[in-house]
């Protein structure tokens, strides 16, 4: 993949573990959240490859916090969110869309409820603090909406639960999916949770003092080393397969949760309202006029694309596909797609523009299987 070399700034910021990926041989990055995120390090196939067989560690600081806290920060965490959140525990995590008026995907974090009166909102790549914070001055709500000082360090992969065991004992071994708990380590303590942008079973730590970075990783590397940890960071081949979307890619402003596969994360029947939820009571009503789903294109290897790929059916426009790679494991090409046009179910047809070239295609639910 060709590229430039990109220089972070105050605006484009480095994170507490850039000096270890890039000592440990980074090949490129994002920006995400204002943050360099990085994306290969050895190559797609084989950071893909490895990711399925052993363990990683992943600078995903980049996945920032956008804490809310105070007196109503609860009130203003159910206007926010389409998921009914109004019992949530402390210990468990969300994942939730979060919408506009029309219905629109703003965010889809995973949410942290902290204490009664604190949450976490672990952000994909948009400006939430800034709707958060406009939303609590528009309702006259008594709230802090600020970005702490954590970054999330993950580590990924089959062979994660006996590295994490080693570096915080054994108890972790028994911490449940989208739970978290606190571990000692060097005299403190860590929040962790057993979460992560792969479907290869994972953690997550919060770090939660940027100066510690360097030092937890080494720490980590350490232990790792008996496992054949490697740096690695979300792939792209393994995101596709499993079915995990990518905000600002798959989904934008555009597309509600609905029509993006997320209606068992959205609670139109909560007793309280939420920002999009009447516009998407509406469109639940009618039939949804777009959808995400998965795509197998035919033919050689394609390269990931840097801007979504044109589909049509019977030569007329029918959306787009907005995320593609060649899976080594499924032998073929694989994408996620919104697409219209009565397109709704597996098995139909499309055709899709790689280059300059229409190849066909087949559609599938996801994740695929
Ligand atoms: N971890 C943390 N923060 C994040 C992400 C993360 N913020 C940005 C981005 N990723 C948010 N997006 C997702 C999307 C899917 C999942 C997590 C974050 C995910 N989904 C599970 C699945 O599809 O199997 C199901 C979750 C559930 O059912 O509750 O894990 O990765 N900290």
């Amino acid at each position: 993949m060709a590229g430039f070399p990109i220089f972070s700034s105050r605006r484009v910021r480095s994170t507490p573990f850039t000096s270890r990926i890039e000592a440990a041989g980074l090949t490129s990055y994002t920006v995400y959240n204002h943050m360099l995120l990085p994306t290969s390090f050895s190559s797609l196939e084989e950071d893909y490859a490895h990711l399925k067989k052993h363990v990683q560690i992943w600078d995903v600081a980049g996945q920032r916090q956008v804490e809310v806290s105070g007196p109503d920060a609860h009130d203003l965490m159910l206007k926010l969110c389409a998921r009914d959140i109004s019992k949530a525990k402390t210990g468990r995590c969300y994942y939730t869309p979060i919408t506009d008026a029309n219905g629109g995907m703003l965010n889809d974090p995973i949410v942290l409820r902290i204490d009664h009166d604190r949450y976490w909102l672990s952000i994909s790549d948009s400006d939430l603090a800034l709707w958060a914070a406009g939303v609590a001055e528009g309702l006259g709500m008594s709230v802090d909406v600020r970005e702490p000082d954590v970054s999330p360090l993950a580590i990924q992969g089959p062979k994660s639960n006996d590295v994490m065991a080693e570096m915080f004992g054994e108890d972790i071994r028994s911490l449940k999916f989208f739970h978290y708990a606190h571990f000692d380590w060097r005299g403190r303590e860590l929040l962790i949770a057993r979460s992560g942008f792969s479907k290869q079973g994972g953690f997550e730590i919060y770090l939660h003092d940027s100066e510690l970075g360097p030092i937890l990783w080494d720490d980590l590397w350490e232990v790792g080393r008996e496992f054949e940890m490697r740096v690695g960071c979300p792939n792209l081949i393994e995101r596709v397969e499993g079915g995990l979307l990518s905000y600002g890619n798959d989904m934008t402003r555009d597309d509600t949760p609905l029509e993006c596969g997320l209606s068992k994360y959205v609670s139109l029947h909560a007793d309280h309202d939420f920002i999009g939820k009447a516009a998407l009571k509406a469109q639940n009503e009618k039939n949804l006029r777009k959808g995400l789903m998965g795509v197998k294109i035919s033919g050689t290897p394609i390269e990931p694309a840097k801007n979504p790929l044109t589909c049509r059916t019977n030569g007329r426009k029918a959306g787009i596909v907005t995320s593609a790679c060649f899976s080594p494991d499924f032998d073929t090409n694989i994408g996620i797609a919104m697409l219209g046009n009565g397109i709704t179910s597996s098995g139909t047809q499309v055709d899709v523009l790689v280059g300059n070239e229409w190849r066909t295609a087949k559609t599938t639910t996801l994740p695929f299987s």
